[in-house]
């Protein structure tokens, strides 16, 4: 059969070490669009980068028959919205659960992310200071999430069927074997739930496909914290 994405052209712009362009390359794996991945070295940050996202100069980008969309967040629901008939839906349909949805996920990329950098940062004191924070913020995710989505948590119970906040979580906890290895941060006393979503969605092979493998990725962040 053929899908109307067969004759499209879908670029993206990333670098594997990204969990931002992870997501990317999870959503349309999901979605089963075909796309050309187009490496970015950032230390040297290709012409056609700079020119396709020239107010942040980041990754990921998504090129779209020539039109390019920036900021993974708003790539995820433009695919969303694109493909709104290939594979799963990532937001839902009511306004109101919807809006939920881009509350917490703009929660995560605003407080739980940014509280990583400290944890990779520091050493010592400062970085079991870093983890408690970091551990606070992921409590506030899963407390709030589970009080906004009774009954609904984790989202992801098996299949292809995943949502907006499973992506995110998929892409950057799903990680978290390679992490631990180097820096025991995903901690499933501190942060059972979202350690639990996050092992649940890793038993799905798209996200396995999707992010990168445990010793290719314990080498870049031992090269990360080195440097
Ligand atoms: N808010 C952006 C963040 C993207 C981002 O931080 N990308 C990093 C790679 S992880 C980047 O391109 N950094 C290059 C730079 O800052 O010059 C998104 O969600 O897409």
């Amino acid at each position: 059969m053929e899908r109307s994405s067969d004759k499209e052209e879908v670029l993206l712009f990333g670098t594997w070490t990204s969990g931002y362009c992870i997501r990317i390359e999870l959503a349309l794996k999901l979605k089963g669009i075909p796309y050309k991945y187009m490496n970015e070295d950032l230390s040297k940050k290709s012409d056609l980068l700079l020119k396709y996202n020239p107010i942040h100069k980041k990754v990921p980008v998504l090129v779209h028959n020539g039109k390019p969309v920036a900021e993974s967040q708003i790539i995820l629901e433009y695919i969303d919205e694109t493909w709104n008939t290939q594979g799963p839906r990532f937001l839902p349909e009511d306004p109101y659960e919807r809006a939920k949805i881009r509350f917490w996920a703009n929660y995560f990329d605003q407080k739980v992310g940014p509280s990583m950098y400290p944890v990779m940062a520091t050493r010592g004191d400062e970085q079991v200071r870093a983890m408690e924070d970091f551990w606070g913020i992921c409590k506030v995710f899963e407390q709030g999430t589970k009080k906004d989505f009774p009954g609904k948590l984790p989202f992801y119970n098996g299949g292809d069927n995943l949502g907006f906040l499973d992506i995110l979580v998929a892409t950057s906890f799903g990680t978290y074997e390679a992490i631990n290895e180097v820096l025991h941060v995903f901690h499933e006393e501190k942060i059972p739930e979202l350690m639990s979503w996050a092992k649940a969605l890793k038993g799905n092979p798209i996200v396995i496909e999707a992010i990168p493998p445990k010793d290719k990725h314990i080498a870049a962040i031992r090269k990360y914290l080195n440097k």
